[in-house]
């Protein structure tokens, strides 16, 4: 049997992504990352919605790396 693992769910805003491009960038970085489950971005909304484990990366990781990409984060 396989353990469940807390899940957590956020979105963050985003500035700076202007196009498809942009989002799947975002996205494919977020998602290389151990404890990220699932990434999207909507370059429109100025969003990005990530489903991941606390246990295994921080809230402050996954806003680290959407940063170092070049991105703001604006909440
Ligand atoms: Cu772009």
């Amino acid at each position: 049997m396989v353990e469940s693992v807390p899940m957590e769910k956020i979105v963050l805003r985003v500035e700076g992504m202007k196009c498809g491009g942009c989002e799947s960038s975002v996205k494919n970085l977020l998602e290389t990352l151990d404890g990220v489950a699932l990434a999207s971005a909507d370059h429109a909304a100025n969003q990005v919605e990530i489903d991941f484990e606390s246990a295994l990366v921080s809230l402050d990781e996954l806003k680290q790396v959407v940063s170092d990409a070049g991105y703001t984060i604006a909440a």
